[in-house]
């Protein structure tokens, strides 16, 4: 397969082209780094966007909704945010023929919008924990090549959510909650993960560290997927979010947030593509089930009827399912659910209709199934759980068998060239860090986490003991 296959052979261009032709999102909005949600995509990013608030709010976030704007005094308190954002933001300068006295930002994200009534909400110890999500556009300007559902200069699909806590203990237990919950959400999505400690240097805006998730695109390179920040009080003693304490003393609030977006749906697209198109989790795909009559001479009503109580009874189900009646050639019809990632097909042709059964064809596999006519509302249900379990596994399998344990720097550069990630023994200095990054053609993404530590290795830069695996590859 490899060296054919289009998907990982030129997955910019597949990916690029099966996001227009599957009619995720039309790409020819003329704004760079914005795109047009189309129906069927838009019913995907719904059902993805629900699993994630059903984990949210069973962990206790409440949502809220902030305004887009945030006024230049506001955005700018917090020295490191600024420096880290302030290349990226657009600004609203004009009212009509108004010159505003205060330049808005666009949000780039929502720190510095909610920050300061978190100031105003939070007075006593009885107003902590405080955890609050919102699902919004932001506005960046991303210099980096723009990309559909990749790198948007408006991200429409920012899922953020922030928290207050009264002790650094107590946001550190966040963070770990937060993890939980986007492991969660990603198996639900069967998309693999590799969870890094992000190094210094590419550490979020005014957090004292970040964590991300990363997934692996076909052509090798890591889609940063997810991201948790423990803010500690960085942003609190700028924007004087205090609490009372049982004593009568005030202590800032220690904080944390963390950020998913339609990148999530990227990584939906191409984890679980082929060279057709895709593939998608039978819980997130807008149509789970089609049903395609195949039409023979005299055969042709009856085959109709029996697909139509087929339709009435998948429905009643409580499945989404589609009966696709177009005049069309079969084969026509079963590459335009291919696709758009159908996970099931039923057929029922002449000889099924003869022997009273359909024909299941599963999206993921290709393996064709019989199943009796009487059985079809039971046994569909159970083969869509099946197709979920084994892409999920396969996902998996395929990830791990790219991530590549390696004891030099210069394995290692080969292991990238061939689409591989890179984990490499690593004393934990930030200079042998830096050093690999322009010793091989990738980066590092950082620590890796929850993983046993390396024992009698060496540092592959500096040759002392290693004691945490650095994880390195060409990202997104
Ligand atoms: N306030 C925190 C949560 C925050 O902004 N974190 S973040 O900058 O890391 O963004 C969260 C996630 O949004 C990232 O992990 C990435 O998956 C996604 N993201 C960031 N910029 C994006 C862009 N331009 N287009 C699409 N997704 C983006
Ligand atoms: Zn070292």
């Amino acid at each position: 397969m490899v060296g054919r296959s289009r998907w990982q052979n030129n997955f910019s261009e597949w990916f690029n082209e099966i996001v227009q032709v599957a009619e995720i999102m039309e790409t020819r909005y003329p704004v760079k780094g914005l795109y047009v949600w189309l129906p069927y995509g838009l019913k995907l990013r719904n059902h993805v966007i629900s699993a994630l608030k059903e984990l949210l709010e069973r962990t206790g976030h409440r949502e809220v909704l902030f305004p887009l704007l945030i006024p230049e005094n506001l955005f700018k308190k917090e020295a490191e945010h600024i420096r880290g954002f302030e290349g990226q933001v657009y600004w609203v300068t004009h009212g009509g023929h108004d010159r505003l006295d205060i330049r808005l930002a666009l949000r780039p994200t929502s720190e510095t919008a909610m920050y300061p009534m978190f100031s105003l909400w939070i007075q006593s110890h009885a107003d902590l924990p405080l955890k609050i999500y919102q699902v919004v556009n932001v506005f960046r300007y991303e210099t980096k090549m723009t990309k559909p559902l990749i790198r948007l200069r408006e991200v429409t699909t920012f899922k953020e959510a922030h928290t207050a806590h009264a002790t650094a203990e107590d946001a550190e237990r966040q963070i770990r909650e937060a993890i939980q919950i986007y492991k969660q959400f990603f198996d639900r999505l069967c998309i693999p993960y590799i969870i890094t400690k992000r190094p210094s240097w590419d550490t979020f805006a005014g957090a004292v560290y970040s964590i991300a998730f990363d997934t692996l695109a076909p052509d090798g390179r890591t889609l940063q997927i997810g991201t948790v920040h423990n803010l500690g009080q960085n942003f609190s003693r700028v924007y004087d979010v205090q609490y009372e304490r049982v004593d009568g003393s005030y202590e800032h609030v220690y904080q944390t947030c963390y950020g998913i977006s339609e990148r999530a749906i990227a990584a939906l697209i191409m984890v679980h593509g082929d060279d057709i198109g895709m593939c998608l989790p039978p819980e997130f795909a807008p149509i789970q089930v089609v049903i395609v009559p195949i039409p023979y001479k005299d055969v042709q009503a009856p085959i109709e009827q029996t697909c139509t109580e087929i339709y009435e009874r998948l429905k009643q189900a409580g499945l989404r399912v589609e009966l696709d009646l177009r005049d069309l050639r079969p084969g026509n019809k079963y590459y335009y659910w291919e696709r758009r990632g159908v996970p099931l097909r039923i057929e029922l042709g002449p000889t099924d209709h003869a022997n009273q059964r359909v024909t299941a064809v599963r999206r993921d596999t290709g393996e064709r199934i019989h199943v009796p006519l009487d059985r079809v509302a039971e046994r569909v249900p159970q083969l869509l759980r099946e197709i979920e379990t084994s892409m999920r596994r396969r996902a998996w399998e395929e990830f791990r068998k790219r991530i590549k344990t390696i004891a030099s720097v210069d394995e290692l550069q080969n292991a990238i060239h061939n689409r591989n990630v890179g984990r490499v023994p690593w004393c934990g200095n930030e200079k042998c860090g830096l050093e690999i990054e322009e010793r091989v053609e990738g980066s590092v993404l950082g620590e890796e986490l929850f993983t046993e530590a390396p024992k009698n290795r060496s540092c592959v830069v500096c040759f002392q003991q290693a004691n945490k695996w650095l994880v390195v590859a060409r990202t997104y």
